[in-house]
């Protein structure tokens, strides 16, 4: 073979080398076999300094040897990662595998993961937990990608790092940006920065947000059809084609996108077998009902409608809608919905985002956020409301109202024995919240609102009028409107009149309606029957005494 021989070393084996050393008085069979042995020994010896050292050196080592080095540092590569980067990383991981378990070190660590974070010891908000933790990260070099596999990266490597004896209480990854700290307290967003979105909560996995298992799951798409089977690969196209197909205890999953469609649920479900239509994402499946008067309307019971974004229509959002008393609606719910640019004209027809009307009993409208209900500009209204409840035993708890042009929560016609918990109302351009009735031999009583804030509205806070009982007032923060209290025939405890310092008021409504540290209403609350399990973030309620409104501040 032409070219040049180059001399290379010639890897030997001790097992071969050490019988070819040895006096020829060793080179007999059992010589050669005891020192054949003694040379696999020393090769097992020199094979495992060799990738030891290979293993130390991520700057040298091959790709497989760096896979190792990351994996006993608690790293994987990234599906698609260059190698350069996973080299990086992989050296990164020094740093804080010298300072594992300390808090230094856990930051060192998700920083190597791609994220920047706080870790916040649980102590400082509840002093009866002093062992854990909770971390927030937000995206550095790596946004999070919403993959169970990247939840558990996060997971694992904050349970590998993390020192002995404390315990991971809870993970949010924030989406927006990094949290800022100030004076006054904990914010989710950058000072004007407006409505961030909910940060995502990774840890406990246990999430708000509904997850039912019906009888019976199926899917609606924009982009499916109707001819499909609607499963979640061949989804329906049409939310309102789906209703005609759904029986008791089925669960209708409405996936990503906008639905042009005014939804009437003209389906029964039971007690114990509900009818569940959901977006399978929180306001990701949108109701554009434009050119209708209503968005979604129930025409049954024991129906829930969950995480709908709803807009465009010309009288009403949602609502339950039976005003025969011979036809009865029964616990029929409105959770996690976004209702907003509806539109009514004032006039005595009316309107709102939701109603439970007259001969709805027992209807629940939680979690939701109401807003922009009638023009505005155009002055009060009385006759178009935020939240609308006309009948017996409905519970109106943890909503963020604001801008409409009657009343933010009014409860006329038939209504009794209510409840109103954890609303936050304001800016609504004749007030707060009503209680009354003008209908024959009815008495409005047995409400217990309370821990409400009704802020900066046009008239009043809170109003008693025409034919009311007795109603439980207490813990509600009434600031900054004309009149705060106007009862006829009740009385109100453990009321705030003083600013309930909000994060970023702002009356054009893009404000962040979240409540400072240093807010009068921060652990205000009263620990009351039908207390929200969550706040409107999803974020749990009770950090000690719950506090008014429909925030609950995570760090005090
Ligand atoms: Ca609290």
């Amino acid at each position: 073979m032409p070219g040049q021989e180059i001399d290379l070393v010639s890897v030997r084996l001790y097992e071969d080398w050490l019988p070819e050393l040895a006096p020829p008085w060793l080179q007999k069979d059992r010589g050669r076999a005891l020192l054949s042995g003694w040379g696999q020994g020393l090769d097992e010896y020199a094979s495992l300094t060799t990738t030891g050292l290979l293993a130390r050196w991520a700057a040298l080592a091959p790709e497989d040897a760096l896979n190792r080095l990351g994996a006993e540092r608690g790293l994987t590569r990234y599906p698609g990662e260059s190698l350069e980067v996973w080299r990086t990383r992989v050296l990164g991981a020094w740093e804080f595998w010298q300072w594992s378990g300390t808090e230094y070190g856990l930051s060192g660590a998700l920083s190597q993961l791609g994220y920047a974070s706080a870790i916040v010891p649980v102590w400082t908000y509840d002093t009866a937990r002093w062992s854990e933790f909770d971390v927030y990260i937000y995206p550095a070099s790596r946004s999070y990608d919403g993959t169970p596999e990247e939840r558990a990266r996060i997971l694992a490597i904050i349970n590998k790092v993390k020192p002995a004896h404390t315990r991971l209480a809870a993970a949010y990854y924030v989406g927006f940006g990094p949290l800022t700290w100030n004076p006054s307290g904990l914010t989710w967003d950058p000072p004007g920065q407006v409505w961030g979105a909910p940060p995502i909560q990774l840890w406990p996995e246990q999430s708000y947000y509904p997850n039912p298992t019906g009888l019976r799951t199926f899917y609606v798409s924009p982009s499916g059809s109707n001819s499909n089977p609607g499963t979640i690969n061949q989804p329906w196209q049409t939310i309102s084609y789906a209703i005609s197909q759904l029986t008791a205890g089925d669960v209708l999953r409405v996936l990503d996108g906008v639905y042009n469609e005014y939804v009437h649920i003209n389906r029964n479900g039971t007690p114990t077998n509900r009818i569940v239509i959901m977006a399978q994402n929180k306001w990701g499946a949108k109701i554009n009902a434009a050119g209708h008067n209503y968005g979604i309307t129930f025409g049954g019971s024991y129906i829930d409608v969950i995480g709908f974004e709803v807009y465009g229509a010309a009288r009403v959002g949602i609502m339950s809608w039976t005003y025969n008393p011979a036809n009865v609606y029964q616990s029929n719910r409105v959770l996690w919905c976004y209702v907003h640019d509806i539109i009514p004209p004032c006039d005595s027809d009316g309107g709102a985002g939701i109603v439970f009307s007259t001969y709805s009993e027992n209807c629940e409208a939680a979690y939701n956020v109401v807003r922009d209900i009638g023009d505005y500009a155009a002055g009060p209204c009385t006759w178009i409301h935020g939240i609308y409840a006309q009948g017996y035993g409905a519970i109106v708890r943890g909503n963020f109202v604001q801008r409409v042009r009657g009343y933010g929560l009014d409860n006329w016609h038939r209504p009794k024995n209510g409840y109103i918990i954890n609303n936050t109302v304001v800016n609504c351009r004749y007030g707060g919240l009503s209680l009354g009735t003008d209908v024959a031999g009815h008495t409005v009583d047995g409400y217990l609102v309370a821990n409400n804030i009704f802020a900066l509205n046009g008239s009043y806070g809170v109003q008693e009028v025409a034919q009311t009982g007795v109603n439980q007032f207490l813990n509600n923060l009434n600031w900054g409107n004309p009149t705060n209290w106007a009862l006829a025939t009740s009385t109100h405890q453990n009321s705030i009149n003083a600013d309930p310092k909000f994060v970023d008021y702002q009356a054009s409504g893009n404000g962040n309606y979240r409540l400072l540290q240093s807010s009068p209403a921060i652990n205000a609350g009263a620990p009351v029957s039908q207390l929200p399990d969550y706040d409107l973030d999803g974020l749990p309620r009770l950090r000690g005494a719950p506090d008014i409104g429909a925030y609950e501040l995570q760090e005090v």
